[in-house]
């Protein structure tokens, strides 16, 4: 079991690894500004350990009575879904208490958030900070001045839906076919080889066009509302999730994961290959390939033959981890 494991966190890391080297943009030297990008996670759905941990959320900074003046500056502020802002106080006296004007709601509150409701107030040079995990408008006001007008807004946006998604692949002459990846439930398992280089492409739709905020990539395209991701060093039997950081629809800004089951040769998809799959694929030897039977041409090179059949029969016994 343990060996096991092992070998499993090392074809996660394999994975990992060429993601993120392939996915580094042209001349930028290092992996770190296409971690921000995208970035893959391990199976767990956890961060690859050498990417910081925080690169998806922000902290955003606002200065409570700057100059004396009762007010909170920048007002409003718009944020992310997993952001952080961070209050520092310009002069002295002031509260951050969370709440329509001028009722607090106990959401969050300087300094401590405990007892909100008693609206203490804090000095110069204080900080506070609040993490926003919800999407929504959160009002706030200081609990000494809010009837003078010191009072803001934070607005947190949550991340735009994802619609669909695929894995796509070239079928020879065959045509393109597209395995659905599922956004929730069952992973989608992708049964077919990635050839010598273990390349797959994800097509994302949105409902509205996209953009991705933090730049180009050289393997990572937007096309209005479709995200286009090419992933080569796939490695097979395994999980694994693509994140699209801070996608933006121009309502909703936020983080996009996508996750495919990859097992070569499981042309019926129910995460196991074994004698079904070989009996399968057979049944459709020689048969055009269509969009009923694409699974079967496993090599994706537009025929269904023999090596289809020896490919899946290769895979027997494989199966896609929890
Ligand atoms: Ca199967
Ligand atoms: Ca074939
Ligand atoms: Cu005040």
């Amino acid at each position: 079991m343990k060996r096991s494991n092992a070998v499993v966190r090392r074809i996660c890391w394999l994975v990992i690894i060429a993601g993120v080297a392939i996915f580094s943009p042209p001349g930028s030297g290092a992996g770190r500004a296409a971690a921000a990008a995208i970035t893959i996670v391990d199976q767990n759905g956890r961060l690859v350990p050498n990417e910081p941990p925080s690169a998806t959320s922000q902290i955003f900074d606002v200065t409570v009575g700057p100059n004396g003046m009762l007010v909170f500056s920048p007002n409003p502020v718009n944020i992310s879904v997993g952001d952080t802002v961070r209050w520092t106080w310009g002069s002295s006296g002031h509260s951050v208490t969370s709440g329509n004007p001028c009722t607090a709601d106990g959401q969050f509150c300087s300094p401590d958030d405990t007892n909100c409701s008693a609206g203490v107030l804090s000095n110069m040079g204080t900080v506070y900070q609040h993490t926003f995990t919800q999407a929504g408008t959160y009002s706030y006001f200081c609990a000494s001045h809010c009837v003078f007008g010191m009072t803001g807004t934070v607005n947190v946006e949550s991340a735009p839906m994802a619609q669909s998604a695929f894995s796509r692949k070239v079928h020879g002459g065959a045509g393109t076919f597209d395995v659905p990846l599922p956004l929730t439930g069952n992973v989608g398992v992708e049964c077919r080889s990635g050839g010598a280089t273990n390349d797959y492409q994800m097509i994302i739709n949105f409902a509205t066009s996209v953009t991705s905020g933090t730049g180009s990539v050289s393997s990572f395209s937007v096309s209005g509302s479709q995200v286009t991701v090419n992933l080569t060093g796939v490695t097979n039997v395994q999980r694994i999730t693509v994140t699209l950081f801070n996608v933006n629809d121009g309502t909703h800004m936020g983080n996009v994961p996508v996750s495919m089951g990859v097992l070569v040769g499981d042309v019926n998809g129910n995460a196991v290959v074994n004698a079904s799959d070989v009996s399968l694929t057979k049944s459709q030897v020689g048969q055009a390939v269509s969009g009923s039977n694409f699974r079967e041409d496993v090599n994706a090179n537009g025929t269904i033959s023999a090596t289809d059949v020896a490919l899946v029969k290769s895979d027997v016994g494989t199966a896609l981890p929890p």
